[in-house]
């Protein structure tokens, strides 16, 4: 069954890259962290070393890219269960993430948690949620405790246009925008919520209608190039620091891999799907980069060079850590009498 929603595909981007050769050979090292830590993700799944539920960024990695870097160390970021690249890009070390896919203990949520639920506290980032919109009132209240304790940070909240059809969507703009709290809402649009596409399940299918009408100021920005997503985020950022409420983006994406790892695909043609590849998020800014002689095929293989040694010593990581004890099993279940152990 077709289910085309973008009619017709917008162009790759293209453009001069406004950035200097360092700034933009690191956020091709980003992009390409990402995208190499999940196809080897995918690959140990088939192993079986990864296992449990497994949902891949592939094809929308410019959108962490482009967000995280615009965003300070001392805001909070709470993403989906799609967040191997938010929680990489946030500073997460790659080998925490990795040891957490395979549930061993040396991962950032002692194995527990596995892929949907990467966390940590120290970096601000707060998943990891994997319930559909579950990260949105968590936000709100993260950038409520924020501006309690007059604490100049902002919440980046990540989630997918899936979530904008639950009632907690309305209920946390809603309080956003009527107490002017420090949330930019980020919603990564890539068409699809698992099956079932925007125009198949909606009768408003332009997000920022939905924003706006909360009165939240919105605007939509071309997902697939990193270079708009910095730019875009970077000016919503300043205007949320400067105490003017929330902001919305719709960040329009496109994964390139099935919804998770048990996925038939059958709702969406694959002609669909090359056609979107064809404007894929890194080999367009790569041959921007060429254009403007800010990149060799060289210094591109180096790069990708350098991010897949890192992958390697992630999975060297997971694969040398231990189990959980099952003396443990009970530990963090229950908080014991009178506070935590
Ligand atoms: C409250 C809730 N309902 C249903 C599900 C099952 N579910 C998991 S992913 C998903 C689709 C969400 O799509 P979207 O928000 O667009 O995110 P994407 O997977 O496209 O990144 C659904 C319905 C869930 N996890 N939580
Ligand atoms: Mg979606």
């Amino acid at each position: 069954m077709s289910s085309s929603y973008y009619p017709p595909l917008p162009a790759p981007p293209n453009g001069p890259v406004p950035w200097n050769k360092g700034f933009a050979h690191s956020v091709l090292f980003d992009l390409l962290r990402v995208r190499r830590m999940e196809e080897r993700c995918a690959q140990l799944y088939g192993e079986q070393k990864i296992r449990g539920f497994l949902h891949l960024y592939i094809g929308e990695e410019a959108v962490a890219t482009g967000a995280l870097r615009a965003l300070q160390p001392e805001d909070n970021v709470v993403a989906a269960y799609r967040d191997h690249g938010h929680a990489l890009l946030r500073g997460m070390p790659m080998q925490s993430i990795m040891a957490e896919m395979y549930g061993k203990q040396e991962g950032c949520s002692r194995g527990r948690g596995g892929s949907m639920h990467l966390f940590d506290a120290k970096r601000r980032f707060y998943g990891g949620n994997a319930i559909v919109g579950g990260g949105l009132p968590l936000a709100v209240g993260l950038a409520l405790a924020d501006r309690m304790k007059k604490r100049p940070a902002l919440t980046a909240c990540f989630f997918g246009e899936g979530a904008m059809a639950e009632g907690v969507f309305h209920e946390a703009i809603n309080l956003a925008a009527l107490w002017k709290l420090p949330v930019l809402f980020l919603c990564e649009n890539n068409l699809y919520a698992m099956g079932t596409s925007l125009a198949r399940s909606e009768s408003q299918t332009d997000l920022c209608a939905k924003a706006l009408c909360y009165g939240v100021p919105s605007l939509t920005v071309d997902g697939m190039d990193v270079v708009a997503v910095h730019s875009a985020v970077q000016a919503a950022a300043e205007r949320v620091r400067s105490g003017t409420g929330p902001k919305f983006l719709e960040l329009r994406t496109y994964r390139f891999r099935a919804h998770s790892m048990f996925d038939p695909e059958l709702y969406r043609d694959k002609a669909e799907v090359e056609a979107w590849k064809t404007r894929g998020p890194i080999h367009s800014y790569t041959a921007r980069l060429k254009e403007q002689g800010l990149l060799t095929e060289a210094e591109f293989q180096a790069v990708d060079a350098r991010a897949q040694a890192e992958v390697e010593v992630a999975v060297a990581y997971a694969e040398a850590g231990s189990w959980e004890p099952v003396a443990d099993l009970l530990r963090d279940v229950t908080t014991p009498p009178g506070g935590t152990a």
